[in-house]
């Protein structure tokens, strides 16, 4: 290995690292931190011209942290960004977190380690070299053992194909690519495509300036208040002060939260129990509905209807516009979707300025250069706002398409099932490690932390490595199979896997399906490290072929 602050070498037209980072956002960032400090040689691509990935990109009006929110969604790896960050609101708008990263970056001086604006096209192992060459738009190659992959798993935009979309001639967003200068919809017409989390919190949002909003639903969804409030000085000291025991309590979590586990299950308490704890937590709002309502909500369908009944009658009594109401009623399993936290949304309805259209009842037929046409009639619009989601967990890996032994390339590998082992690693991949990738809990837990827990167990595996003198590191088919059919197992026990959402992969059309995600929560890093603890059971390991030195000669 080369050490930390070594320049990288550079044979011809080739630079060589210990290790390539693809991604410079939340998880980028901190592998970039952790490998360095391991002495890691290590450089990272990003196609952004700064720091902070989902947060550099989604910055349409309106979104913000949801689940429980600042100042538990960061980086735990140091008290220092606790000692000096000050949050100013429990669901941080946007802004405040990209400010946040940013200062990160500045903190640890990550920037002179990341080359921006730098897409990178092609990422290809070299059996002979047991390394990785990737390839950038710009031309840089570089070449080096470990291909860290922390391309976000909410990243590669679902761009709907609809007939005459490209004709449309007004402004077009989506809000996972919304552009840096301000976007004024004062006076337009505006329609929107999409109710999940972004449709949700941009909605409100662009109804407040513009003539008039036409929002295009395919699906009615469940929506929980925000609950957003105030960071007060006080609450921050707090925070500062018991920030040693709320990582403990983050760690011990299911999903990677600061709250205390329960065994409440709804279907022991009575309706009227039941009404009186959803009222609570409504009142509350957060995400607390999920980590500290019921266990069993996932589970039973009992449980999950009267959660879902609960969530309806709020809709009928917010939304005056009976009709409109009943569009807005979902039929799915409650959080069978992606739990969403509106600030308004349903209130929104209540304005004049603001349209529904059912897309089960009058299906989009067309765009022209200046409406949406659907079944039952013609929207005139000046703006469209794509707030359709991504092809998400795997898509952006599917994007990068990565080739491995024999040039075998990933969509190949991928066709009928993203296979994958402990959702990090990929058989016929060697030394190619996935941040928050298909298989993993992911989306599922408090992303920051699942990216230190990740990049931790990746960086001892590293160490693994080289003092046994070996070169690769590779999951078999055998680990990878019984990987697959472990999450699938215990997605199967819950109801997720009866609805069709981004989770199971039914948002892209021809996408595989199946549940990506590792339900098992935080199970997930005593799985890992079991795996480790037992000389990385269901791995193998290939010899170094190569001293560090021979790498100019041989790449
Ligand atoms: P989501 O949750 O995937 O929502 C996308 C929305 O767009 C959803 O309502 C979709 O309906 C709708 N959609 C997608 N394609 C179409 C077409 N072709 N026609 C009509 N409607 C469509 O993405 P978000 O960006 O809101 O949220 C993703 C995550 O980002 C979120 O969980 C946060 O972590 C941040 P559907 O439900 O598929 O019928």
């Amino acid at each position: 290995m080369t050490s930390q602050n070594q320049p990288s070498r550079n044979s011809g037209s080739i630079e060589h690292y210990d290790a390539v980072i693809i991604g410079a956002g939340v998880s980028g960032m901190y592998a970039l931190h952790h490998l360095r400090e391991m002495g890691l040689s290590v450089r990272v691509y990003d196609g952004a011209s700064d720091v902070g990935g989902t947060w550099w990109y989604n910055r349409y009006p309106g979104a913000r942290v949801d689940g429980p929110g600042s100042p538990f969604y960061c980086y735990t790896f140091t008290d220092k960004l606790m000692e000096e960050w000050d949050w100013a609101e429990t669901q941080s708008a946007q802004p405040a977190v990209l400010a946040y990263l940013e200062h990160v970056a500045d903190e640890f001086d990550l920037r002179r380690d990341i080359q921006f604006e730098t897409w990178v096209q092609d990422a290809r192992y070299d059996e002979a070299a047991q390394r990785w060459t990737v390839t950038t738009r710009t031309g840089v190659r570089a070449s080096a053992q470990y291909l860290i992959c922390a391309v976000g798993a909410l990243s590669t935009a679902n761009l709907p194909d609809i007939p005459g979309i490209k004709d449309f001639s007004g402004e077009t967003y989506h809000t996972g690519q919304w552009p840096h200068e301000p976007v004024s919809f004062k006076g337009k017409r505006v329609a929107v495509i999409g109710t999940g989390s972004s449709g949700i919190q941009a909605i409100p949002e662009i109804a407040k300036e513009a003539e008039h909003v036409t929002v295009l639903q395919r699906t009615a969804q469940y929506a929980f208040p925000a609950g957003n409030r105030p960071i007060t000085p006080d609450d921050m000291a707090k925070a500062r002060k018991e920030f040693g025991a709320t990582r403990e309590k983050m760690i011990a979590h299911p999903g990677g939260f600061p709250v205390d586990s329960h065994e409440r299950m709804a279907m022991d308490y009575t309706p009227e129990e039941r009404r009186a704890r959803y009222e609570e937590l409504w009142e509350r709002g957060s995400f607390m509905f999920f980590l500290n309502g019921f266990n069993d909500i996932a589970t039973s369908e009992e449980a999950n209807a009267s959660l879902a009944d609960f969530v309806r009658d709020k809709i009928r009594g917010i939304v005056r516009d009976k009709a409109t109401a009943e569009m807005l009623m979902p039929d799915h399993f409650v959080m069978t979707k992606r739990p969403i936290l509106d600030n308004g949304y349903f209130e929104t309805y209540n304005r004049d300025n603001v349209t529904l259209v059912d897309l089960r009842e009058e299906p989009i037929e067309r765009f022209t250069e200046t409406s949406v046409v659907t079944a039952s009639g013609e929207y005139p619009i000046d703006m469209l706002v794509l707030a359709t989601g991504f092809d998400a967990i795997s898509g952006s890996m599917l994007r990068l398409n990565p080739k491995g032994r024999d040039g075998m390339s990933l969509k190949d590998r991928w066709q009928d099932r993203f296979h994958n082992y402990l959702g990090m690693t990929i058989t016929g991949f060697p030394n190619l490690f996935m941040i928050h990738g298909p298989g993993s809990p992911g989306v599922f837990y408090n992303m920051p932390l699942g990216a230190e827990r990740q990049l931790d167990w990746i960086g001892k595996c590293m160490d693994h490595l080289r003092e046994h003198g070996m070169g690769t590191v590779e999951a078999t088919t055998e680990s990878e199979e019984a990987w697959g059919n472990e999450v699938t197992g215990i997605a199967s026990f819950t109801l997720f896997p009866r609805t069709d959402s981004w989770w199971t992969g039914a948002n892209i059309p021809g996408k595989p399906r199946g549940f990506s995600a590792y339900l098992g929560g935080s199970l997930y890093y005593q799985r890992i490290a079991d795996v480790a603890d037992k000389d990385y059971e269901g791995f193998v390991f290939e010899q170094a072929r190569h001293a560090d030195d021979d790498r100019d000669r041989i790449a």
